[in-house]
């Protein structure tokens, strides 16, 4: 792990703050310049502070700017271009954040009113990009964190791509297909406006999908009179590009792969925990298997569903139908006599198991769980969600030199795939399947690469937030710097 002295870090300091901000700047030290730590105190200077009052509502959004500036304080300090053109005070505020009302009919005819925003985060390497996400748990906070993670991510991609997220609170579970499209065609009504190939390029994430990005898509055709790639993680007959759908659970286990063949291990025969029974997990598993590991749990909000001996392919195209096309639970799954058990209200965390790989949601991992893990014999964690490790989690997975992927260089490969779409759509080309996955293993081992260049710790092993936050921070750094004060 890099580290700083002291000195350097109050000298960096002194340089970028405003006498208004408060006084011995930087005489809390970082907890992450120290081996080895589990502290987690979260990381000091004075204008996360001023963030901090400003967003003390946002807690999420708060601690996905922590987890970034334990890797990015002392290392931008050190850099007097970057401390003058205060690049991370700039960093933390947003370009814009659009925020409307949706109003829809539900099938009885009722009036319904939802809120959507669209968070529109940093331009400064190409067009806004990220996902849509409907879930009734989708606030500001939600998107501020989405959205920020995702400048780190774009770029580590090495794509032309900005950072933005949007969405809405509107749950899709238990809605009809019509009610859906009803939702869908309201809410592009107002984002339209704000989003295009060139502007901001949405895609989806949590309860978006296939259907909704349809509904979307044609809205925002319908508006516009344009036939554009405006949005990303389209239907293959009208302008997707194949394996966007795997992209992101592919990508993951491409990059476990990598960390573990760094380390002359492979996954084969790995029993491996998955969380979640979305996109994200579901294509987890598949390439698991294609790999030669065990999958011994899925889950959903409700439950987890633990395979003792592994997934089968048949048990894996049950829950696929499952969720894809029925969209019900797994709690549906009755035991067949091949091992599958239902779990009720329990996550995966306390099952033996090799990898681990969370593809649900933020925050799923907590300390407990990450401890219990821990004591199990987990050896490695690729984050397919979004921050699903609490930042005590993060800690103790990174004290403990696990090989840890946050998910901004693990899950990168969804969102990788959507620029390779672009491209696509700009070129008016399809590219075939072999292509765009050997474009996609492409881009999660130059990106694993960039990690190990930035993250490897005097022993060898690597500490692969670092070397994530690091790598994906300099190229938007020093853009914003060629750019002038903005
Ligand atoms: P899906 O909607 O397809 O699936 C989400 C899964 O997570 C479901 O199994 C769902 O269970 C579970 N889940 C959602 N919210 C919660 C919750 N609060 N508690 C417990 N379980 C929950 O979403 P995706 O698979 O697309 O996304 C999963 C994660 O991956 C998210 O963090 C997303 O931001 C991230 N991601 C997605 C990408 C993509 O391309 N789709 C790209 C990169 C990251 P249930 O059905 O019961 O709600
Ligand atoms: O979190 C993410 O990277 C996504 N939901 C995918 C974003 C995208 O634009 O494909």
């Amino acid at each position: 792990m890099n580290s700083c002295p002291d000195t350097a870090l109050r000298v960096g300091l002194n340089l970028i703050l405003d006498p208004p901000f408060g006084d011995n700047p930087g005489t809390t030290p970082d907890p992450m310049l120290t081996e080895n730590t589990t502290s987690t105190a979260p990381p000091s200077a004075p204008f996360l502070d001023g963030l901090k009052q400003r967003c003390g509502n946002e807690p999420e959004f708060l601690q996905a700017v922590d987890e970034v500036m334990e890797s990015l304080l002392a290392v931008s300090q050190q850099n007097e271009t970057y401390t003058q053109a205060r690049i991370l005070e700039r960093l933390v505020e947003p370009d814009r954040v659009v925020m409307f009302r949706v109003v829809w009919e539900d099938d009885s005819g009722a009036v319904r009113i939802n809120r959507g925003y669209r968070v529109q985060f940093n331009n400064t390497i190409g067009p806004y990009k990220g996902g849509l996400r409907f879930h009734p748990t989708v606030n500001l906070s939600v998107l501020k964190f989405l959205a920020f993670e995702q400048i780190f991510k774009n770029s580590l991609t090495g794509l032309p791509m900005g950072a933005g997220k949007g969405g809405s609170d509107f749950d899709p579970r238990g809605k009809s297909d019509r009610e859906v499209m009803r939702f869908c065609q309201s809410f592009m009504t107002e984002l339209f406006r704000h989003v295009g190939h060139n502007t901001d390029v949405p895609a989806g994430d949590i309860g978006v999908g296939a259907r909704e990005i349809g509904f979307l898509f044609c809205h925002y055709k319908r508006l516009t009179g344009r036939y554009t790639g405006a949005l990303t993680g389209k239907g293959l007959a009208y302008g997707g590009s194949l394996i966007r759908t795997e992209a992101t659970g592919f990508g993951t286990v491409y990059f476990a792969r990598d960390m573990l063949s760094r380390n002359k291990d492979s996954l084969d025969g790995k029993r491996c925990l998955v969380s979640g029974s979305g996109n994200v997990a579901l294509y987890a598993a598949q390439k698991l298997m294609e790999f030669g590991a065990h999958v011994v749990s899925l889950s959903d909000s409700k439950g987890t569903l633990h395979f003792p001996k592994g997934l089968t392919a048949e048990q894996f195209a049950w829950v696929h139908d499952l969720k894809e096309r029925r969209r019900g639970r797994l709690s549906e799954f009755s035991e067949d006599g091949s091992g599958g058990e239902y779990l009720e209200n329990k996550k995966p965390w306390e099952l033996p198991a090799d990898c681990a790989f969370p593809c649900a949601t933020q925050n799923e991992i907590s300390l407990d769980d990450a401890k219990t893990m821990v004591d199990n014999g987990v050896k490695l964690v690729a984050e397919g969600a979004n921050m699903p490790s609490s930042i005590a989690a993060v800690h103790h997975f990174r004290s403990h030199e696990l090989l840890f992927a946050p998910g901004k260089a693990a899950n990168a490969g969804g969102v990788a795939v959507s620029g390779l779409e672009q491209s696509q759509n700009a070129l008016r080309i399809f590219w075939d399947r072999t292509k765009v996955d050997r474009r996609l293993q492409e881009i999660m081992t130059n990106i694993h690469e960039k990690c190990v260049e930035h993250g490897e710790r005097p022993n060898g092993s690597v500490d692969y937030v670092h070397g994530a936050n690091l790598a994906g921070f300099i190229k938007v750094a020093d853009a914003m710097v060629a750019f002038g004060v903005n």
